[in-house]
């Protein structure tokens, strides 16, 4: 994780009820911002520091023989607010039948997943899937987590209103560069919340390390209650990453921009075309950008030319069997796995102890 450094902590007393940081140096000022504030701590990791560690990865990526972008790129904040229009599509079936199993499962898994917890939101994009939980859930803690640290803050600074009796705390960070929360964040009763089939952004060795890190984070009473999407028809996956409207067409797109932001580099989003389907070789549905002519990509320092429809690979979603997600939870440590599925079995909600 990136150290606090003054810009953050600037951020953090310029940002009344926003609220700061353990580690910031308390002057007057600060100290009555953080008492005032103690419902929600903010840490503003500047994520565009940690995208800027990861330079060297997006060069490695763009000098491959076959090029691809890490998928952190599509989240900027205008790249998270195209996502989340993405999830209101009707062809973008995950997140509407994610919830409904919650909305039909809600008493069954208020049950076993029991209230009092640490709720830790993994990706918590505007934190509106975490807090239709919290009536049924009650956390005593809400930790949310996003690589996007702008759409994050403002999700927190609304939620914390409506939620003045949870605490909160907001961590902008990148968890494919692994998990570390702060010791504000209590041991005990770590509840895990990681919906909408993010695992399935990792490659299937790289999400049983991030599950068995998970693990290993969970201390006496500590679970995970996570959403996974499930295969299905090819069709239905073809249409679920490439929508008739073309949201999913901007949101890869948006990508390029945000790497010009990065790196410096003139893509120009016109001479690239989105291409998004489901290979089911691979059990995964994939996005790559493709050019539409030649085209001759410059950043400082470097360039590459790409011949006519030479793709950027920009992601894989994979999709996992009931059987499989279960197996896999059960390999990284977890036990006592319960599964709430939708009629068609499209998506699954599993939780797990540690
Ligand atoms: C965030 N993630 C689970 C989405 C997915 O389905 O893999 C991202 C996405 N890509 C295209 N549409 C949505």
């Amino acid at each position: 994780m990136v150290q606090l450094d003054e810009t953050e902590a600037a951020f953090a007393i310029t940002n009344p009820g926003v609220g700061s940081f353990e580690r910031v140096p308390e002057t007057p000022r600060r100290e009555h911002a953080r008492r005032t504030t103690d419902a929600l701590r903010f840490r503003n990791r500047a994520v565009a520091a940690g995208l800027w560690n990861g330079r060297e990865e997006l060069l490695a990526g763009l000098g491959a023989p076959q090029a691809w972008i890490p998928s952190k790129y599509f989240y900027d904040s205008l790249g998270s607010q195209l996502f989340n229009a993405i999830t209101h599509l009707p062809e973008y079936y995950p997140t509407r039948t994610e919830a409904a199993i919650f909305s039909r499962n809600i008493g069954d898994i208020a049950r076993v997943v029991g209230s009092g917890r640490t709720m830790i939101d993994l990706g918590a994009g505007n934190c509106e899937k975490a807090a239709s939980l919290f009536g049924a859930l009650k956390p005593a803690h809400y930790v949310a987590v996003d690589i996007s640290a702008e759409y994050l803050e403002t999700a927190l600074v609304r939620l914390r209103r409506r939620y003045p009796e949870i605490s909160m705390t907001g961590l902008g960070l990148d968890m494919a560069e692994g998990l570390s929360l702060p010791d504000s964040v209590p041991e005990a009763k770590r509840l895990f919340f990681y919906p909408g089939s993010s695992i399935g952004n990792f490659a299937p060795a790289d999400a049983a390390g991030f599950l068995s890190d998970l693990r290993r984070q969970c201390q006496q009473q500590g679970g995970l209650l996570i959403g996974v999407d499930l295969v299905k028809e090819k069709a239905i996956l073809d249409a679920a990453y490439d929508d008739a409207l073309g949201l999913t067409a901007a949101f890869n797109l948006n990508a390029l921009n945000n790497v010009n932001a990065v790196l410096g580099s003139d893509f120009d989003v016109r001479d690239w075309r989105h291409c998004g389907f489901f290979n089911q070789a691979q059990s995964r549905a994939e996005m790559h950008v493709e050019t539409r002519m030649a085209v001759d990509v410059r950043w400082p320092g470097g360039s590459r030319l790409f011949e006519a429809g030479e793709r950027i690979h920009t992601e894989n979603s994979y999709k996992y069997s009931l059987e499989e997600f279960g197996a896999l939870l059960r390999r990284t440590g977890f036990r006592n796995v319960t599964t709430w599925t939708d009629q068609r079995n499209w998506f699954a909600l599993y939780y797990a102890t540690a």
